[in-house]
This record gives structure tokens, sequence and C-alpha cells, in this order.
């Protein structure tokens, strides 16, 4: 198979140009203006490819920064970066590690914002299906191009006056092709210059040979942030209240204002790996996922590869790197966030990782919890908003690492903070973001251009009640049911409080690049397709609690005999019983041994009460929030379950 997926290898570039011209925002001038009256300090602007000159000289013409550093992602560069943003106190060294530096941010800025990030097109309903009775999407946010245009107006002229513009080039797939697509990014925080090198490749030749007109380099996607400064609050720039995270979809732009927050702000992530990438897909026909990939080896050497979509924070770094407590049994890890996938010739799904670095969750982190991510944050890492120790080490809840006497922990906030205090030492969406190569686990073909085949797919949640530990679908369009069905509860991953269980679709819900119905729609059409296998579906729940409040699986290491079960059925193992919401294990299928004690009935009891409101609330979010949009063999299913749980 040749190169599956020349056709998806992305980039993130700001078309200032397209994004300029198409509000109004062109600062006349722009073609007769000489390269040379820009400042630039690092790298040449001659040798840029024209759109790429234009994105950098009309940018900086409607932003006016100082000046102009051209990135090429080297280690010296990088290092240069870092000693600046040492020297002006953004960020710190942890001197207990090699090259480990810790960031701590606004205080208002920790998280993604999703009730700032839009997505931009002609027709609402290109972007969002309309609710019934004119209750409130969530499903995503539309914006006019009108309301786009203001907002524009109001927040990018001049707003880099007295600051450098970055420009940094990247893709998100190491294999370069001639069909490879490529982009820019022009990050404004140097701070994120230093997190793209650990989340992207660099593409800084390639994007030299960019043309409008060379469809085999069609700048793909665009993305800025600009800041402007209010009050400066370690030392961490940042406009809160005029925060915007805006796409175009049909010009495959990104244009971010206000927030530094990975999620908000390392465009290529959830901006356009997610975001962009779906409307992209759907249009090619294939699947950008929030998915974790892993391969996963039984004891006789068989190797077999999974992705799972589970809501932010809710464990996919956990899985991903799993180090399995069964016996002979190997995880390695491909990606822990992002998936494309696409069938090959064969008809077999391929997926590959887009990313080159992990954006985790630091809290909750542990040598118990997850010792291959613990191994990977020991060098190269950018920490943000955990706690430190006065011996210059990263420190926050649930490290599982007792404090030695004459230690001292300083606060994301700044503040002296000892255990037993009321407020967590680290935000509880505080990040390490950390090169994964430097994984230990990472699969031998992680980077392989034909991506690897995928046999599973797994969707689950934080469901506190009445969902099993794992259950699997009755076929394919009973799956994408379940994932449409997917609930969780809230995580600090986003702005929401307190721990409601969300409905979050596929764990897409904040990432949808184009109207849900059409997605389910893109989805269900995989079925269709010639020739294809398709994976077998499944949903798991590690995070079921008694009566008690205590969570009734032991999870991490000890998935892997969930996992295990997974494998087998997908060997076509006759090892389970039909119930209303799927198959789950026979009695006897799950290897239990050596497991202690775990209540495996309450586990799995479905209780007929919890079921019958879970078919209400999904109804009424479906019928509310995707309404006509809504494809009919989804309500199908949903009928279809409604009288299963009927009969229990
Ligand atoms: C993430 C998220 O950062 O899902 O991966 O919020
Ligand atoms: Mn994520």
């Amino acid at each position: 198979m040749s190169s599956l997926y020349n056709r998806i290898l992305g980039c993130c570039t700001l078309s200032v140009k397209h994004f300029a011209a198409a509000h109004r925002l062109w600062v006349p001038g722009l073609h007769t203006r000489s390269l040379h009256a820009l400042q630039v300090l690092n790298g040449d602007l001659e040798r840029l490819s024209r759109p790429v000159r234009e994105f950098v000289v009309s940018g900086a013409q409607l932003c006016q920064p100082e000046n102009v550093h051209i990135c090429n992602g080297s280690e010296e560069e990088n290092n240069r970066i870092l000693a600046l943003l040492e020297k002006q106190g953004m960020i710190k060294r942890l001197s207990k590690y090699d090259n480990c530096w810790l960031a701590r941010t606004d205080p208002r800025d920790v998280a993604r914002v999703e009730s700032k990030t839009v997505i931009i097109t002609k027709n609402q309903r290109d972007t969002v299906p309309i609710p019934e009775g004119g209750a409130k999407c969530q499903l995503g946010s539309w914006m006019s191009e009108e309301s786009f245009e203001r907002a524009v107006a109001e927040r990018f002229p001049g707003c880099m006056k007295g600051r450098w513009k970055k420009l940094w080039q990247f893709r998100q797939f190491p294999v370069n092709t001639d069909t490879t697509l490529h982009g820019l990014f022009s990050p404004l925080l140097p701070y994120l210059c230093v997190t793209c090198v650990c989340m992207q490749y660099t593409s800084s030749q390639i994007a030299h040979s960019l043309s409008y007109t060379d469809k085999k380099f069609t700048i793909h996607a665009s993305g800025e942030i600009f800041v402007t400064i209010e009050e400066l609050k370690n030392n961490w720039p940042c406009n809160p209240q005029k925060t915007l995270i805006a796409h175009v979809p049909d010009r495959r732009e990104i244009i971010s204002f206000g927030s530094g927050y990975g999620g908000n702000s390392l465009l290529g992530k959830k901006c356009f790996a997610l975001r962009i990438a779906s409307r992209i897909a759907k249009d090619e026909g294939w699947l950008a996922e929030h998915m974790l990939i892993l391969g996963i080896t039984n004891p006789e050497g068989r190797k077999k590869y999974i992705a799972a979509a589970f809501p932010s924070a809710c464990g996919k770094t956990n899985l991903a790197m799993m180090n399995p407590s069964l016996p002979g049994w190997k995880v390695e890890c491909v990606g822990d966030d992002i998936a494309w996938m696409k069938f090959d010739s064969d008809g077999r799904l391929r997926a590959i990782n887009p990313e080159n670095g992990f954006f985790g969750v630091a809290p909750g982190t542990s040598m118990k919890t997850n010792p291959n991510a613990m191994k990977t944050i020991l060098k190269n890492t950018m920490f943000t908003n955990v706690a430190e120790t006065n011996d210059g080490r990263f420190y926050w809840e649930g490290i599982d690492e007792p404090l030695a006497s004459g230690i001292t922990v300083t606060s994301w906030l700044g503040k002296q903070w000892k255990p037993g205090d009321k407020d967590p030492c680290a935000h509880p969406n505080s990040r390490f973001c950390a090169p994964a190569s430097q994984c230990p686990i990472m699969d031998p073909d992680w980077e392989s251009p034909d991506g690897v085949p995928i046999e599973g797919i797994i969707f689950g949640g934080r469901r506190p009640k009445g969902v099993p530990l794992v259950y699997e679908a009755f076929n394919w369009k009973h799956g994408v049911f379940v994932g449409t069905a997917m609930r969780s509860e809230a995580t600090a991953a986003a702005e929401h409080k307190g721990k409601v269980v969300m409905h979050d679709p596929f764990a897409m819900r904040p990432f949808f690049g184009y109207n849900f119905g059409r997605y389910l729609e893109h989805w269900l059409s995989m079925e269709h397709r010639h020739g294809v296998r398709l994976p077998k579906i499944f949903h798991v729940n590690w995070f079921r609690k008694d009566t008690n409040g205590n969570f009734l699986w032991p999870g991490f290491g000890q998935n892997s005999r969930v996992l295990d079960w997974i494998f087998r059925r997908l060997d076509g193992e006759q090892s389970a019983v039909e119930t209303p919401i799927g198959y789950v294990p026979a009695s006897g299928a799950l290897n239990l041994q050596g497991l202690g004690k775990v209540d495996m009935e309450e586990l799995f009891s479905l209780p007929k009460e919890f079921w019958e409101q879970e078919v209400k609330d999904i109804r009424k979010y479906l019928m509310e929030q995707v309404n006509i949009d809504l494809p009919k063999e989804m309500s199908a299913e949903l009928e279809a379950l409604e009288k299963r749980v009927k009969k229990m």
C-alpha cells in the first residue's frame, strides 16, 4: 500500500491574505511595501514562497509587531527561546531534571474555553443542528460571517505592537511526500513555540515551496494567536474578555485570540487536527477523531491495534501507555489524543497519530497509575500550572510521592502549600507537554506513513452509575448509536463546573468541525463502502461506583483484563452473552485471576430504572439537540433500545 496518509498530512497555517481580505482588513500597500521594511530577526523572508511571505507581511501590517522571527524548530533555536522566556520570568527551570520547565499562566487562562470557540460558515446548519424550540445548542457554536468580521476588527489591528511575531512552519506527520499538506502558525507567545516543537513536526524547508496554485501544497488551515495585555499576571499575556477561538472550515483557517492555554492556542491540536480536520475528513471520506491509538500483543505474540474515544481527562493517556497487569500482555502507544483514520485499498481502517508529543493532564499521574508517562516527562518537558518543590521537582495531586522532611511545595498560584490544604497544589487541568519519542513504550510503527490497522473501537466515559464495565455493540449501526449516546461526568479540561454528567457524543462534542447530524451520516456511510472490514465497537466504563462512592473497578493496569476480552472477541471468540444494551462477557470470560475482590455482579448489573431514565435522557437530548438532522437509523436504534429495556 503506498503512503495511504499522503493526503491527510496537514499543518496549521494562517493565510492572512485570505483572512484580511475576507474581513476587509487589508492594509493598503501589502503588494508594494518592500519586504525589507520588516525587521526580520531570524530567518530569510526572501526564501519563503510567495503565499508564506504574504502571510508574514500582511499579518505584520495588520498586527504591527516590532519584528518577525521565522522559526526553524532547531534545538539551538528552542534553547534560545527557552532562555529568553526564563529571562522574562515566564518560565522557570525545574532543576532536578534535564531541560524541564514550569510555566504558570494567568490564573484566568487555564483551560479550553468552549463558550468562546466558534465555527464560521455561511449557513448555521453547516456548523450545528438547529435545536428544537429555540433551546441552546450544545454541539458547537456557530458565528455568522458578519459577526466574525466585527469580532476580528475589534481585536486584531495593531494588537502585536511592541512584540515579536513568530512564524512557525509545521506539519503533523513526520513523513513528507508529494501530496503532503503543510501550514503555518504564527504564535505570539514564545511559550507556544516551545510547546509546538514538542507537539508538531517542523517543516521549514518544505514550507518554502508552499504555493496557492500547486495543489500538492495547498495551504490547509490557518491560525494565529494575538494577545493584548491588560494587567500582566505571572508574565502571561492573555485577554479573557476578548478570547475568541474561531475556525473557518471552508478556508481551512483558524484565528485564535486572547488565550495562551494549549487547547485554545496550540492550533495544530484541537483546532486543526480535530475541528478543521473532521471537516476535511468528511469532504474526503475519512475520519478525524478524539481517540487514542494503542497496539496490544497477547502472550502468544499476536498483535492488534485499537482506537478509543474518551472525553478529555478520562484516562486516554493512561490507557494508551498502560502496563498490563495480566502476565504476558504488552501495550504499545501510537497516540494518546487524536486519530486520523482511513480505509486502505484492502478495506482495512488504518490510523495515524498526527501529533508528535503529549499534552497530558498532570494530576493523578503517578508511578502507579502511569509509570510510562512518568518516565516520559523526566526531560525536555514543559509543565504548566503544576506545583513545584523547593528542591526543583514537579508536584501535583495524586503523584503518590511522599514529601521528605524539609521539602516544601509552592502551588500553581505561587503560594506555599502543604498536604491537607483546602485548595489543590496543582491546577486540576495542569499539564505536561513532552515529546512522544521519550515514551518508553512507543509502538515501532507510530510514525509509519501507512498507519496501523484498527480492529476495534472503544467508546467510554466517566459513568458513576448504571453503565457496566464493558459491553460490545451488536453491529456497526448500533456501535454508531453507542458513540452517539456517550455521556460522561464533566472534568477540568474545559470551563464546566461540578460533577454533572454531560452528553459527549464520540467524545467530540467540543471538537466537531461541522453539523453533528452530518457527522453521524458520515460514520453510518462507512458501512456502505465496498469491501471494507469494519472494526467492532465496544463501550467501557472504569468509573462505576458503589453505594459508598468507591470505585468498583481498580482500573489502570487491570484494564488489560478488559482489553484481553476485547482482543478475544475481535478474534471471534464466543465468550459473550446478549443483554438489552449489547454483548457483555459471559460468566468466566473475563480473566480475573489474581485480581482480588471485586463485586462483578454490581459492576455488570443493569438496573432497569437507570436504563429507562437513560433512554429518556438520550431521547430528549437527540430530539432537542440534533432535531431534524438526526439520521433515521439513529432514531431506529433508540427505539430498539427502548423496547429492549422495557422487556428487562
Ligand atoms: C485535551 C483535551 O487537552 O481533550 O486533550 O482537552
Ligand atoms: Mn483531548
